[in-house]
């Protein structure tokens, strides 16, 4: 890492060295400066572009190769510098990085892009394709020296980024396998990756080859890296949706406006529609006998107990506190739905008996 004060200075900054035969050297000039963006399509703001531009270049060599990137800081009223993450320097590596600023807070800022090393010898060449990169990013619209002075907790994003912009599709073709190169660049929110009715084989975490593990959910965490092989389905008339969902239990607080859950999508056909995510709830039932030796019935492991007031008069009675499931009271579990919701529950019958299932006054839609 190295820091720029001087508007007129520029910074070589020397990655990697090899000894490899087939090895390059790859020269990058970045002229650092503020640009203007409006990534989330709500706010447009300053960002930290690269040549005037925003997002930033990923930086995408092979294992072996020499990096240089002369720096030049067009910012006129900061110093500003470039980190590798995760690069040793003057080791060969490969896999998923990143580069980012590291002087005063600035990253977030949208200085942050993807590094990837390429790797022919990567044991899982052969079992793709075509590969993506794809960032995930809590993102702000107020700058980072207007944000840090005013908190004493962590900031409240205003929208969660998927490779810089949102609601993408990621066109595939029936069949093929993809490699998806997935990093969090975001500033300190963790999410939660899955594609519906879609597994994937993790092969790669934070620039480590690992064994292929067979996963349907990723909990990606600031910084982290993986590179994941997903096979795509053979029919073309349906898109699928690509799910982020923030983790809220690291926000103190959650506007109302802030979307946690964001849909982008697997296009296998564009004329076709592109769903949103829909919440998930799996049931599993049982009878079961406890302690008093009765009988209860279970969902999830979980008896029922009648509140003390209907359900029904509590929604009523509530107010603004009918969405917080704990006033429902002790063992009654609710789960509590936004107007509209499209929920898909998955019943599962758990028991040697037969159990009919109602819900009171819903539509619903049977699919399988
Ligand atoms: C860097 O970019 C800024 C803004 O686009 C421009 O004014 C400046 O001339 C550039 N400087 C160099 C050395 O390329
Ligand atoms: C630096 O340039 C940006 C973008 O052009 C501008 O918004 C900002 O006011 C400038 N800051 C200073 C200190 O000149
Ligand atoms: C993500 O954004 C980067 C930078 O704009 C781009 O190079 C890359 O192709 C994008 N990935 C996808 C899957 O579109
Ligand atoms: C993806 O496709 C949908 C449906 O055609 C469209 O509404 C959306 O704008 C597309 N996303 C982008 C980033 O172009
Ligand atoms: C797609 O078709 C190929 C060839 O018939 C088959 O091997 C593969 O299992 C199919 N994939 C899926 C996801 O059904
Ligand atoms: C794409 O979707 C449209 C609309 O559902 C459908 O009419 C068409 O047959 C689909 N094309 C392919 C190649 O599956
Ligand atoms: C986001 O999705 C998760 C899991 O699909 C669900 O539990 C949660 O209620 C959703 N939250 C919002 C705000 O939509
Ligand atoms: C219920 O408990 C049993 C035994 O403790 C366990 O094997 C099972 O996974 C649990 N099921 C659910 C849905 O939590
Ligand atoms: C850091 C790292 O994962 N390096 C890997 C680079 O690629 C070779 C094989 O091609 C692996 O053996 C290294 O572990």
């Amino acid at each position: 890492m190295a820091i720029i004060r001087g508007p007129l200075l520029w910074l070589s900054a020397l990655l990697l060295c090899s000894q490899g035969v087939r090895a390059k050297t790859v020269t990058y000039d970045f002229n650092v400066s503020w640009v203007k963006a409006n990534p989330d399509g709500l706010h447009e703001r300053d960002v930290v572009g690269i040549n005037g531009q925003w997002p930033l270049p990923v930086i995408e060599v092979d294992k072996g190769d020499r990096i240089i990137v002369n720096m030049y800081n067009g910012l006129n009223d900061t110093s500003t510098s470039i980190h590798w993450h995760g690069m040793f320097q003057n080791v060969p590596q490969n896999g998923t990085y990143w580069y980012h600023c590291h002087t005063d807070s600035c990253y977030p800022n949208g200085y942050r892009q993807a590094l990837i090393v390429h790797d022919n010898d990567a044991y899982f060449k052969d079992m793709y394709d075509e590969e993506y990169t794809i960032t995930l990013s809590d993102w702000y619209h107020k700058l980072m020296k207007d944000i840090m002075p005013n908190f004493i907790n962590q900031p409240i994003p205003d929208a969660f980024l998927f490779n810089d912009t949102l609601r993408s599709n990621l066109s595939v073709e029936p069949g093929k396998t993809y490699l998806l190169r997935l990093i969090n660049i975001g500033a300190f929110v963790a999410q939660y990756f899955y594609i519906e009715d879609h597994t994937f084989q993790i092969v790669e975490v934070d620039g480590v080859y690992v064994d292929a593990t067979e996963a349907s959910t990723l909990y990606i965490a600031v910084a982290q890296r993986y590179s994941v092989l997903v096979t795509m389905k053979n029919s073309t008339e349906k898109n699928y949706p690509i799910v982020t969902v923030a983790d809220s239990a690291l926000l103190d607080t959650i506007p109302p406006s802030l979307q946690l859950n964001n849909t982008n999508w697997l296009e296998y056909n564009s004329s076709a529609a592109h769903p949103e995510a829909v919440m998930k709830i799996d049931l599993t039932v049982q009878m079961m006998n406890l302690g008093n030796g009765a009988g209860y019935a279970f969902f999830n492991n979980i008896s029922y107990t009648r509140p003390k007031v209907p359900t029904l008069y509590t929604v009523l009675s509530a107010g603004d506190l009918a969405t917080d499931s704990t006033v429902y009271g002790e063992y009654t579990h609710p789960m509590v739905l936004g107007h509209n919701d499209v929920v898909e529950v998955v019943l599962n019958n758990g028991d040697s008996g037969r159990y009919l299932w109602n819900i009171h006054d819903q539509k619903k839609h049977t699919v399988r």
